[in-house]
């Protein structure tokens, strides 16, 4: 196992599209354990592989307070969503910053899974909020795409005086 390195706001990189899995080789569940262990070093709740840049459609989720019920979706798709909630969200490639999102409250989600398996999942609270996180980095989005202008570039500029200061 492997802990890879994230990408942080404003890098260009993280806008990218990522491509569909059209195979579910060793190479991709090896990908998906070298995501897992670093989401947890981060620590982190969710790591979808564009923020590794990787940009394929695999995402990774665990929000269990033991760090054992790993999730594994490749070429996660929303089939169906129900009602809507604002929560608080954060981004291991936006460290240090918070903001409240409006999302979907209920979400059903089609996966494929390491064995190169379909599944149906169905999520609410915490969980769904992070999918649908994980998802949008797969579309280039991030969560400060949900704020002001004004807050966003507030973040950008204290993100890149930051990246600075570590060079
Ligand atoms: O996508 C990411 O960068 C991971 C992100 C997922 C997420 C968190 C909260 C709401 C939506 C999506 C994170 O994990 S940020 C870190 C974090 O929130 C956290 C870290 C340790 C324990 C609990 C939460
Ligand atoms: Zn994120």
């Amino acid at each position: 196992m492997a802990r890879l390195s994230i990408l942080e706001f404003p890098d260009p990189r993280l806008r990218k599209i990522a491509s569909p899995i059209t195979d579910v080789t060793g190479k991709i569940a090896t990908l998906a354990d070298d995501m897992l262990e670093t989401m947890y070093a981060a620590p982190g709740i969710g790591l979808a592989a564009s923020q590794i840049n990787v940009h394929q459609r695999l995402i990774v989720v665990d929000i269990s307070n033991e760090k054992n019920e790993p999730v594994i979706l490749i070429n996660p798709k929303i089939i169906a969503t129900e009602g809507e909630r604002e929560a608080e969200e954060g981004c291991l490639s936006v460290p240090g910053f918070y903001e409240p999102v409006t999302r979907p409250a209920r979400i059903e989600v089609a996966a494929i899974n390491r064995n190169g398996e379909p599944y149906t999942m169905v999520a609410e609270g915490l969980l769904a909020v992070c999918i649908q996180h994980e998802m949008d980095h797969l579309e280039g989005r991030l969560f400060v795409d949900y704020i002001s202008n004004t807050k966003r570039q507030m973040i950008r500029k204290k993100l890149i005086k930051q990246q600075r200061q570590q060079a």
